[in-house]
């Protein structure tokens, strides 16, 4: 029987974000995960896209884009009012809210953590190697040295990139803490919407999520500088805001 499929980087949180739309709408599907660089052959051949994760319909439509595949599985919700992107004011508000955190947000805090770990990249491989193809985890364990290079290239990454990463996750983190000032217990308003998934999601690199949609690893074995900034920002509001959002919604259904 065809199957949804959903290409993915195991540990990217632009993936987790499209894993917990999908299954909050109920969406059975399955995971097809791949090691970085490795993920560019399947996504350009199967979904037309450089980057992770594509969605593979059963009907054999292609949705790349984490905000497309979460517009898609909202589609799928029979019930107007347990959408995600509501109609109105607080729709348009949380379709603003979402591309302004896809953006910048987004790269920043992948770009901070490759930083504080590539170097201790062994400290990372049970989340990277998750479900990955037999040959890709050997690629892996046979590459570090060339994979480091490849991802600080392709990202950017080096010391005053991932110091500027961080001062903007923390500007960010301030804006969503000032957003959330009146009480409001989403980001629109009283409902959850596309803006409190996608935040929530993002935020994973700076936060380490216990119900993470993938295995991420302790924090006690994570370089201490990492763990320090991860500590400090789960106690801003923004930070308690996110992981609040994992421990109550993420493994919720809403269909
Ligand atoms: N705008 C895309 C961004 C996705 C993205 O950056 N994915 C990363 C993994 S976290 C990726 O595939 N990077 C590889 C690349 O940029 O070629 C989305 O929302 O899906």
């Amino acid at each position: 029987m065809a199957e949804h499929r959903l290409i993915t980087i195991p540990i990217s949180h632009f993936c987790e974000k499209a894993r917990w739309a999908l299954e909050r709408a109920g969406v059975p599907y399955v995971e097809e995960p791949h090691l970085q660089g490795v993920h560019v052959a399947h996504a350009l051949r199967r979904g037309r896209s450089r980057t992770v994760p594509v969605l593979l319909t059963a009907d054999g439509d292609v949705v790349p884009e984490s905000s497309a595949i979460m517009r898609w599985a909202d589609g799928q919700l029979a019930d107007p009012e347990r959408r995600l992107y509501p109609v109105g004011v607080a729709g348009a508000e949380a379709a603003r809210l979402e591309a302004w955190l896809d953006g910048d947000f987004g790269a920043d805090g992948r770009l901070w953590m490759y930083h504080e770990t590539l170097p201790a990249v062994q400290t990372l491989e049970a989340s990277v190697v998750h479900g990955i193809p037999a040959w890709e985890r050997h690629l892996f364990r046979r590459g570090r040295t060339p994979l480091n290079a490849f991802v600080c290239r392709y990202l950017g990454v080096n010391a005053e990139t991932a110091a500027a990463a961080l001062a903007r996750v923390d500007d960010v983190f301030a804006t969503i803490g000032d957003r959330l000032q009146d009480g409001r217990p989403y980001l629109c308003g009283d409902r959850l919407t596309a803006a409190d998934i996608t935040f929530a999601a993002l935020s994973a690199p700076v936060i380490c999520p216990e119900q993470y949609g993938s295995p991420l690893p302790s924090l006690d074995a994570m370089p201490t500088a990492y763990a320090r900034e991860v500590r400090r920002l789960r106690e801003t509001p923004a930070g308690r805001f996110a992981l609040a959002l994992f421990a109550r919604e993420r493994r919720l259904v809403a269909s």
